[in-house]
């Protein structure tokens, strides 16, 4: 930082100019998603009727249309995202963050306003690579990563047959399917040859880490993540801690890859509303304290869905440097709460955290979620650097870049790549 000596300051006005421009130009590393590049066939999703039928807009539609559960979902997708269309869009202001945001994809792509037809013209189903490159660098978009289920087997079918992966596309190692539920993943890990037993005996530890291996040779994931409820704990013994004590965080040392923990999340409170049903919980962060303080050579990222917890993250950050609060997940992923937990984490932290990420499951999503974080972000930013410039010292349009591409971009990269 220059301390400035009779060299002009920026004015407020100017440096909050020269903040929200930089924030807006900056390409981000978009580090959770649930993206995939049109090489993985129907599980790239894109186009109106998607943005549409996603799961946060299903939920609030349920509120306003009178379908049964049943009903509604029996429709084909059009037919769901005409209903969704009615309710929240016609016979209501499209005033949430999923719905304005639908409308900001419009005016972003270039379809009339108000228009489902149009936005179904402008907008492509089918996407090949040029519109999802087309459609990341309207959103500011440089790289993102994936959610990646090696035991989804309309996934794991197209890692068998060497599926190209879109340079700008990178893997996350997902483990739900086998630590939250390692007695259901016995049956498919034991079919796919791997001698694992329920009760963990025999060679269980080491079986799953040869599939930890055998998934991690062919996806090349930059970390592997994890959701969990908010009742959490580690170390216990339960079958998941042992799995993480001696499979996964003995492969991630080894591969020198990071654990994403994602925590608070209350699966199917309502499994009428199915991907829509899932809530957010209260957790605990002595458990992630002591995985930081047992482990301190490995690396954790995490992120948690309860408002309420939000700022025991940021504290249990400034205790332990090899964990990265990352991201508004979720439920907390709206304007008032990225503008309150980015400017807690910046106030204890620093820029030394990832502020934000989409979790975007349809393509076109990245243009809202991203425009929005944006202008969170340098809002919040902009009040910290008039606040630090109120001291005397000189910001330049160099140092607020500087910061800017770290916490958009390198201090993920930074962090996975520290191994
Ligand atoms: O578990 C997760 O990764 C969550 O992000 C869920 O996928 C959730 O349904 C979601 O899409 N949240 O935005
Ligand atoms: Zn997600």
């Amino acid at each position: 930082m220059t301390c400035s000596k009779g060299e002009a300051r920026m004015t407020d006005q100017q440096l909050r100019l020269t903040v929200t421009e930089i924030v807006r130009s900056t390409r981000v590393t978009d580090m959770h998603t649930h993206l995939f590049p049109p090489s993985f066939g129907s599980l790239q999703m894109s186009g109106a009727d998607h943005v549409l039928t996603y799961h946060y807009l299903i939920a609030e539609a349920f509120r306003v249309h009178t379908h049964a559960y049943d009903a509604f979902f029996d429709l084909d997708t059009k037919r769901q995202a005409e209903v969704i269309w009615d309710s929240l869009f016609v016979r209501n202001s499209p005033l949430s963050e999923a719905a304005c945001g639908v409308l900001t994809i419009a005016k972003t792509l270039g379809a009339d306003l108000g228009d489902l037809d149009s936005l179904r013209q402008t907008l492509q189903a089918q996407a090949g690579d040029e519109y999802v490159e087309r459609v990341m660098d309207a959103a500011g978009v440089e790289r993102l990563v994936m959610t990646n289920d090696p035991l989804d087997e309309r996934e794991a079918v197209h890692w068998r047959g060497g599926v190209k992966v879109h340079p700008r596309f990178h893997a996350a190692l997902r483990l739900d399917r086998v630590l939250n539920d390692f007695a259901g993943a016995v049956r498919q890990l034991t079919a796919l040859g791997y001698a694992v037993c329920a009760d963990l005996s025999g060679q269980t530890f080491d079986e799953v880490r040869r599939f930890l291996e055998d998934w991690a040779q062919v996806m090349h994931p930059v970390y592997l993540a994890l959701s969990v409820e908010p009742t959490f704990d580690f170390p216990d013994d339960s079958v998941r801690s042992q799995l993480l004590r001696e499979a996964v965080l003995p492969f991630c040392a080894a591969q020198r890859l990071p654990l994403a923990l994602m925590i608070g999340v209350r699966r199917q409170v309502n499994p009428q509303l199915r991907d829509a049903g899932d809530s957010s919980g209260l957790a605990s962060l002595v458990p992630i304290e002591r995985l930081c303080a047992m482990y301190p050579e490995q690396r954790f990222l995490v992120t948690v869905l309860a408002r309420e917890n939000q700022h025991a993250l940021a504290v249990t950050a400034r205790k332990f440097r090899n964990l990265m609060p990352f991201g508004c997940w979720w439920f907390v992923n709206t304007g008032s709460l990225v503008d309150e937990i980015t400017r807690m984490r910046l106030e204890l932290l620093g820029p030394t955290f990832i502020p934000q990420h989409s979790d975007a499951r349809v393509l076109e999503h990245l243009i809202y979620k991203w425009h929005n974080s944006r202008t969170v972000i340098a809002g919040v930013l902009a009040d910290q650097y008039e606040a630090l410039a109120s001291t005397g010292l000189r910001v330049t349009d160099d140092q607020i870049q500087r910061d800017v591409t770290r916490l958009l971009d390198n201090n993920f990269w930074d962090f996975v790549q520290r191994g």
